[in-house]
């Protein structure tokens, strides 16, 4: 058998049986260090080769945090229409809710069982899925986490969508200057557990350390779990319990646009501020009647061709997720491998009233 069948052999059987089964049947298991690809080129040995080729007929599994979110439809269509380019194949799997953990990791392993060649995954957690992760890892196939991240040694590399730090902090400064730097503010978020989420309200609580906000107060993170109405829900309960709220931060799709809806169908319309990462086809009409000044977001269908570009890439052998290397990804240029294994995609747009329509996403 050669190694690369070898390997799917196991791959499929680790995802089917116990791990330690599977180590034992595939003779301890094969690092993905010493697996040579079938085509001749060392794609998933240590060095990085920027000249090797584009591979095509790959096979790119995207794992969302939830199938029924239109950001990530609109992300997830973004890594389709790169994969087609490419010649490679797409297809997407996933929970519907983002809290379903356990679901999300058997998709990774069924991934796995379907033998894959990458599989681009936005994490509910981040370290629930590293067990399975590695798994799949071991047996050849390159691990891209897109949006939210597992930790560094659970996959290859980590498409992020801006600096974590530049987006949470951007959110309190936008906030801050909507209130006057004044008053109590809360924050609705996505999962607990989310990762992306997470990383941005440490950034934000940290931001708002600074002097410049000491008249600001952070009273309280609620968590819609990027449902539409747990997250209106929560809006609700949040103005209930302070009345006297001036601001809410929701960096989260669902989250932003669920207090839009409630904010502008009540008397604090206007009153208290709003603002987070939403979609501009979201929000336009809340920014048009007076709910929203501003908010900001990346295009998520950029993040999705970035993440299925650098499963390409790592597949290809082109990169291997080590800091410095850097890699073609078509028409949006060339990108560097950061720290840790982290591909930042670029700035963000704050959209206002200004600006909000030459965007269509
Ligand atoms: C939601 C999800 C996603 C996040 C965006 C901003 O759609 O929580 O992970 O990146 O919002």
């Amino acid at each position: 058998m050669s190694s690369t069948k070898l390997r799917r052999a196991c791959a499929a059987l680790a995802a089917v049986t116990s791990l330690a089964l599977a180590g034992t049947a595939c003779g301890g298991g094969t690092s993905k260090d010493d697996v040579k690809d079938e085509g001749g080129s060392n794609a998933t040995a240590g060095k990085a080769d920027p000249n090797a080729a584009t591979k095509k007929g790959l096979t790119v599994g995207f794992l969302p945090k939830a199938v029924n979110n239109p950001y990530f439809t609109s992300a997830d269509k973004g890594g389709e229409k790169a994969l087609t380019e490419l010649g490679s194949k797409y297809k997407e799997v996933g929970t519907s809710s983002a809290t379903d953990t356990s679901g999300q990791v058997s998709y990774v392993n069924t991934l796995t069982q379907q033998q894959v060649d990458a599989m681009a995954v936005s994490a509910q957690d981040p370290g629930a899925l590293c067990t399975a992760l590695k798994q799949a890892m071991k047996n050849g196939i390159k691990v891209v986490t897109y949006d939210s991240d597992t930790k560094a040694d659970c996959r290859n590399a980590f498409v992020s969508q801006a600096s974590a730090e530049a987006l949470g902090r951007t959110e309190v400064q936008l906030l801050a200057e909507q209130i006057g730097y004044k008053g109590e503010i809360a924050i609705l978020s996505a999962a607990q557990t989310a990762t992306n989420q997470n990383t941005w309200i440490d950034f934000m609580k940290d931001e708002l350390k600074d002097p410049k906000y000491k008249d600001m107060k952070l009273v309280k993170v609620a968590y819609g779990n990027d449902d539409a109405q747990q997250s209106f829900q929560q809006t609700q309960g949040l103005l209930q319990e302070n009345p006297k709220l001036a601001g809410i931060i929701s960096p989260t799709t669902v989250g932003i646009k669920a207090a839009a809806q409630y904010l502008s169908g009540s008397k604090y319309k206007g009153k208290v501020k709003l603002t987070g990462l939403g979609t501009p086809n979201d929000m336009r009409k809340y920014v048009k009647n007076g709910t929203v000044e501003a908010f900001e977001l990346w295009d998520p269908a950029k993040l999705g061709e970035l993440a299925a570009r650098t499963a390409v890439a790592l597949s290809s052998g082109q990169i291997t997720g080590k800091e410095g290397e850097t890699f073609k990804a078509g028409a949006m240029g060339t990108f560097t491998i950061g720290k840790d294994g982290v591909i930042d995609l670029g700035k963000p747009t704050v959209f206002d009233k200004k600006n909000i329509d030459q965007f269509d996403f």
